[in-house]
């Protein structure tokens, strides 16, 4: 998690094109860029608006508890993707909390493990076991293959990321939970705004988790939401949130303090206004990225479905050829030039406390999470971005990958195809909670 460090003084930067190995902040020459450039720099909108009615809160003296800015933002939610019910959070994770709860989920849940760690926790937070299934390499999405090997007698519901705003197979999913009775949740903390096919997602599953965080393309500095399209679901949602109360000095249901306070709820009607606008700044930087890693080798940059509507709020580049070692290569020539790329979700929550003691061998079955997480780089965008930035950052790539250029790339496959002949072999097998208790140690 960064935190926040006075401004370093630095003396302008020449305007560096990269060409010359000797210009490169590596070889003690000043960074490309001047300040850092961070991945999830926030969006933000009219400032005079968002003091207007920040100073309409002050005046009416109503700053939390379902105010009247929490509920026109919930109006324009559920306005805006097509959705019954928005029910105003905090912010994405007590969200996923409350859903969790709300829709009985119990034992185990199946996960991805290549997601952020707010995922798993949401559910080992309250006592439930995230069972991590492998992803689709070519989407980084569930797997519903995967899913399906990991469905046990205990096995209570799925949660589906739509990672980056692509969304997750929800079909498949839905199939899947029809077939084995589980409840169907979906993270889509990445994807408001964003659809599948014609359909805004926000309407899958029983329910779907939004984050409205201030590093998310479209932010109300902190905040939440779940999405719903059932009425009974969405009344639990909103006792769940304020307590279980109903009215004064009643409460009928055991609940926690979720609420969406009135000064985010303002931040989020203002950046209403400048959705387009962020989009469309996304949307360029994307392409604009695109053609410049163009050419470069053993570099995939993810693509978007063109199908639906998208966010672009994600510029996921993915060092093919070279593992964890060009990966970090590349990395460490952005972060010198102060281009603070990110290695989201890198190990992949099974790697990580607690789940990498609990489940010790849980790898064993994720070969395409471990795969995905140690070749993935997140790069800046937003409409902070310097103009000419990502043709800029192209070059740095260009030539972190070509100084890395002889890694160790044919052992990476090697044990890529090995783990993954594993994990076909394994899965072969006659199944049950035995055996897979015993395979996770
Ligand atoms: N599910 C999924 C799939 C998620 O991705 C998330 C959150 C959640 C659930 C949970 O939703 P929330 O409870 O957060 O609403 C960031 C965000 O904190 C997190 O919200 C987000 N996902 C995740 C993908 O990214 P970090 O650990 O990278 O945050 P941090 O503090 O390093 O910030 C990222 C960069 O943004 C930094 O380099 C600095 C910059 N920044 C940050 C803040 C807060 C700014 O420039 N200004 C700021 O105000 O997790």
């Amino acid at each position: 998690m960064a935190s926040f460090s006075p401004k370093r003084i630095m003396l302008p930067a020449p305007d560096k094109t990269m060409a010359p190995s000797a210009d490169r902040a590596t070889n003690g020459a000043a960074p490309m860029f001047p300040e850092p450039l961070h991945v999830g720099r926030p969006n933000i909108g009219d400032r005079e608006q968002f003091l207007r009615l920040a100073g309409e809160m002050f005046d009416r003296r109503w700053l939390s508890n379902n105010g009247p800015l929490v509920q026109e933002f919930e109006r324009r939610v559920s306005d805006y993707l097509g959705v019954k019910h928005c029910v105003a959070m905090c912010n994405g994770t007590i969200a996923l909390e409350i859903a969790i709860r709300a829709l009985g989920m119990t034992g185990e849940v199946i996960v991805p493990s290549y997601t952020f760690i707010a995922t798993a926790h949401a559910l080992h937070w309250q006592g439930i076991t995230p069972v991590f299934a492998d992803i689709d390499p070519s989407t980084h999405n569930l797997d519903p293959h995967a899913v399906r090997q990991m469905i046990t007698s205990r096995t209570t519901g799925i949660i589906g990321v739509h990672l980056w705003g692509r969304p997750a197979p929800v079909e498949a999913l839905q199939e899947i939970a029809d077939e084995h009775g589980l409840t169907l949740l979906f993270d889509a903390a990445h994807a408001f705004c964003c659809s599948h096919g014609r359909r805004m997602i926000g309407n899958f599953g029983r329910a779907e988790v939004l984050s409205f965080h201030a590093t998310k393309f479209f932010n109300s500095l902190e905040g939440g939401a779940v999405v719903t399209n059932e009425d009974e679901l969405a009344e639990t949602l909103r006792l769940m949130r304020n307590f279980g109360f109903a009215g004064l000095d009643n409460v009928i249901h055991p609940g926690t303090n979720g609420k969406m306070v009135e000064v985010c709820a303002a931040m989020g009607l203002t950046n209403f206004d400048f959705i387009d606008t962020v989009v469309e700044a996304n949307r360029r930087n994307h392409e604009a990225y695109r053609l410049a890693l163009n050419g470069i080798a053993d570099v995939r940059l993810l693509q978007y479905e063109p199908s639906g509507r998208n966010n672009f709020q994600y510029v996921v580049l993915e060092v093919t050829e070279g593992g964890v070692q060009r990966r970090d290569a590349i990395l460490a020539a952005l972060h010198t030039e102060n281009v603070l790329a990110r290695k989201y979700f890198w190990p992949g929550c099974h790697r990580m406390k607690p789940y990498r003691e609990l489940f010790p061998n849980a790898g064993v079955l994720l070969p395409q999470t471990q795969f995905v997480a140690d070749r993935v780089i997140v790069l800046p965008t937003g409409t902070t971005l310097p103009a000419h930035a990502a043709e800029k950052i192209a070059q740095v790539v260009r030539g972190g990958a070509e100084a890395a250029i002889e890694l160790p790339s044919i052992s990476a496959r090697a044990s890529a195809v090995s783990a993954s002949v594993c994990i076909r072999s394994w899965w072969a097998r006659p199944r049950d909670r035995a055996s897979r208790s015993a395979s996770l140690g």
